[in-house]
């Protein structure tokens, strides 16, 4: 049985990762930071807020991080912990750096300090890809970041290659493309369309703002990848691995798909701008294209190549974008259903 703590616990990922080391018996710590209201939604969700073990991390703080990991003492850290939303982070570009840069800045030199024996697994990002050179993208492709929360992640990534190399540390990073699920947060486009597809058709929900429609990203299934995640620190050597499913979907894609599931039969009118989607039966607009939602700069294009962590992890991703958008879309309109009882 291994000590694991994981930052971020709150999260999607959190939630999935905590859920399958607790299924093979492993003592979990789920790091939070301080907050005004409860936010173990998703663990409570999955069943397992009971089994968890919490302590307070705010991992801007240096003092703290480093009496958290000696008084823990881990054997693995799962380092979760982000401002992971892309289009806040040209809003929140310092904020962004401390909590994802510099975050791992304390993680690394407070693990180095302690001498702490442990692995240590960081969330690096396709998001680092950025305006790509190369399609699909490896471990080789190289970077070239396009916003404030990829460059943070990237210098983190960085960092955590020099201490691996200066130190001799285990410490991993999952290059991982986009991954959803039910838990998904509200602000990212997958969860946006279907929450706000099943309010549309149960609620009259007015027709929904959307940015880049064309917009291209290889979209898995968070609790595959977060399996993968164990698989990483579980391997012999600390590496990078992308993690991907090598397909590819527009976010028109996505919406079409979801919007075929609640029972519309979508179309689209106009280019660019001027584009709508409506449904044919009925002739309802259900979304539009505004300019609010689109980016300072976006990443347009993100397939991966995940050939080195099938060789070596043995990954085979099996839920994809369709059964994602269809899991995902029955899921709310569930729950929209559960607040309109008589529906
Ligand atoms: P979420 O946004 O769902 O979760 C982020 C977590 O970080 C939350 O638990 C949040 O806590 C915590 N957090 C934020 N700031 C701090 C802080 N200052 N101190 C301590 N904890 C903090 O992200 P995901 O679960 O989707 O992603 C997990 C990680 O993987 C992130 O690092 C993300 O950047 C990265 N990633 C995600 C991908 C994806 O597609 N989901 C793909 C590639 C990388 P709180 O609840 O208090 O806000
Ligand atoms: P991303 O995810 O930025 O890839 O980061 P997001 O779902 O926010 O955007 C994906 C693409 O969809 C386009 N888009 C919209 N996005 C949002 N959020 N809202 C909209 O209305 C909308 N319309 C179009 C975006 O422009 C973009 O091109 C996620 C996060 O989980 C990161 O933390 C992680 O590192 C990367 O995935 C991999």
């Amino acid at each position: 049985m291994a000590k694991v703590l994981i930052t971020g616990i709150t999260g999607q990922d959190g939630a999935f990762l905590a859920r399958a080391l607790l299924a093979r018996g492993d003592e979990v710590w789920g790091a939070m930071r301080r907050g005004s209201t409860s936010k173990t939604g998703r663990l409570k969700e999955l069943g397992i807020r009971e089994q968890v073990k919490f302590c307070t991390l705010e991992v801007t703080e240096f003092a703290n991080v480093q009496n958290v990991l000696n008084e823990i003492r881990p054997d693995f850290i799962f380092n979760l912990a982000a401002q992971s939303f892309v289009a806040d982070s040209f809003q929140f570009p310092h904020y962004t750096s401390d909590v994802n840069y510099m975050g791992v800045l304390n993680i690394l030199e407070a693990m180095r300090l302690l001498k702490l024996d442990a692995r240590l697994y960081q969330a690096s990002t396709s998001e680092m890809y950025g305006d790509v050179l190369e399609k699909p993208q490896s471990e080789k492709t190289p970077f070239n970041p396009l916003s404030p929360y990829a460059v943070s992640k990237l210098a983190a990534h960085s960092l955590v290659v020099n201490y691996r190399q200066a130190y001799n540390m285990f410490a991993t990073s999952g290059i991982l493309f986009n991954h959803e699920s039910e838990l998904r947060g509200y602000e990212f486009v997958t969860r946006k369309i279907t929450s706000w597809l099943a309010r549309t058709k149960l609620q009259n929900a007015e027709a929904m703002p959307l940015g880049n429609l064309s917009s291209v990203r290889d979209w898995g299934y968070a609790p595959e990848y977060t399996d993968m995640m164990i698989k990483m620190l579980d391997h012999d050597k600390p590496d990078d691995f992308v993690i991907s499913t090598n397909t590819e979907y527009t976010v028109r894609d996505f919406l079409f798909m979801a919007a075929q599931e609640v029972g519309f039969d979508p179309h689209s009118e106009g280019e660019g701008l001027e584009e709508k989607v409506y449904d044919r039966k009925t002739g309802r607009l259900i979304a539009f294209v505004d300019p609010r939602y689109f980016r300072a700069s976006d990443v347009v294009y993100l397939r991966g190549d995940n050939t080195k962590a099938q060789e070596i992890l043995g990954w085979k991703p099996e839920v994809l974008a369709p059964e994602i958008a269809r899991r995902m879309a029955i899921y709310d309109l569930k729950k929209a259903a559960v607040d309109m009882p008589g529906l």
